[in-house]
């Protein structure tokens, strides 16, 4: 597992690597997609360095709840909140799982197939 030090997301969240954020709030960052897989796919990630959802616990409620608050302003300012859209916490290798810092996927903007391939 990669160091908070060589963290993409983190080095994103320090403002160390480049990245079009769409959203914020005081313990999360949305930003783009760099492979988009639908015309909204943004990644909102909480500033703190947390490895994935199982390393979740009761201690991060409240971290919780702001990724999905954050996650619903995105889907509205991306104009997707009525047709619907997806979010998505990839854990592991079978769910291809790439970057070790948490993040929420917001797809939407297309009719988006499920179960998912
Ligand atoms: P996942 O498969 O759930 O680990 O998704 C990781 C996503 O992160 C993947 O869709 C591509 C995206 N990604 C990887 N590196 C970068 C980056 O440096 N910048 C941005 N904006 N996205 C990235």
């Amino acid at each position: 597992m990669a160091e908070v030090g060589d963290c993409i997301f983190c080095r994103i969240v320090a403002g160390e690597l480049p990245a079009e954020v769409v959203a914020r709030s005081p313990h999360t960052l949305a930003f783009r997609d760099l492979d988009p897989q639908a015309p909204t796919h943004v990644l909102v990630v909480p500033t703190e360095h947390v490895a994935d959802a199982a390393a979740l616990g009761p201690e991060h409620a409240a971290l919780l709840a702001e990724l999905a608050v954050t996650a619903r302003e995105v889907a509205e300012a991306e104009g997707v909140r009525d047709r619907g859209y997806r979010l998505v916490l990839n854990v592991g290798d079978d769910a291809g799982n790439t970057v070790p810092h948490l993040h929420l996927h917001v797809l939407g903007g297309r009719r988006l197939e499920w179960p998912p391939g």
